[in-house]
């Protein structure tokens, strides 16, 4: 029986990487003195790299193999750069990023219906806060039961922490709940702590491997702009 929902945030509640998440991060390098620039078909393969500090690791790691900076300075010179970085995030995501169709539609009919929400994301919680107060409503925080994010566990997806998180807080089966994603981490992490996914595909992950989703679809849709099922059984 479903309870709960549980939604995933960037990609999935609305197109947020390519648009805050990926300037925010330019931004914050060029505030830094950093003359680093991520395009957006470059940010594509980053995505990789779950969570803005462990994505900035990463990239000085991979791609800036000469940037003085000792390995034991490297957390707090990341924490710093991700901080100035959240700072635009919150700035670019102020009325400018709405939520994908169907997302409010789907939210209020599980609410008239009495199926608890809840969010499991490897984003801060600070930037799910911000997205949730100008994308929903000023309130819209209070929408969820449960919002796991970022930090709140030890290894991000694909990994299963940050469900198993949100499901024990609900305190439900994983069997009652469905998650909403956008991507194969997500799949995989939903996946991994039982919990059903349903996928809505976005530009930065259509040609993702999707083949253990009960469904796949392009978006959720609204009246004036029915979904396309891409793999699965839109049946019930
Ligand atoms: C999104 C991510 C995050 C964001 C940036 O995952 O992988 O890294 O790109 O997040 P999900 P920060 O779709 O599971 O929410 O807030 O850590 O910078
Ligand atoms: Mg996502």
């Amino acid at each position: 029986e479903l309870r709960a929902l549980i939604f995933d945030v960037d990609g999935t509640l609305a197109e947020t990487e390519r648009d805050a998440h990926r300037p925010a991060f330019n931004r914050a390098f060029s505030e830094a003195g950093l003359d680093w620039e991520w395009s957006v078909e470059f940010y594509g393969e980053l995505l990789e790299i779950g969570g803005g500090k462990e994505r900035i690791r990463h990239y000085v790691q991979q791609y800036q193999s000469d940037f003085p900076i000792p390995n034991q300075d490297l957390d707090q010179f990341v924490v710093e750069l991700h901080e100035i970085k959240n700072k635009y995030f919150g700035q670019l995501v102020v009325d400018r990023i709405p939520l994908r169709p169907g997302v409010m539609r789907l939210m209020q009919e599980a609410q008239r219906e009495g199926v608890r929400l809840a969010i499991a994301t490897t984003s801060d919680p600070h930037n799910v806060e911000a997205l949730l107060k100008s994308a929903i409503s000023p309130d819209g925080p209070s929408w969820f039961e449960v919002i796991a994010a970022g930090d709140m566990v030890p290894v991000k997806k694909p990994e299963p922490d940050v469900y198993q998180y949100a499901v024990q807080a609900l305190k439900l089966n994983p069997e009652d709940c469905l998650a909403i994603e956008d991507s194969n981490q997500g799949l995989l992490a939903a996946k991994a702590a039982g919990v059903k996914t349903v996928i809505t595909v976005n530009n930065y992950t259509r040609n993702q491997d999707f083949s253990k989703a009960e469904l796949v679809i392009d978006s959720l849709g609204e009246p004036d702009e029915p979904f396309r099922v891409l793999s699965g059984d839109a049946g019930e």
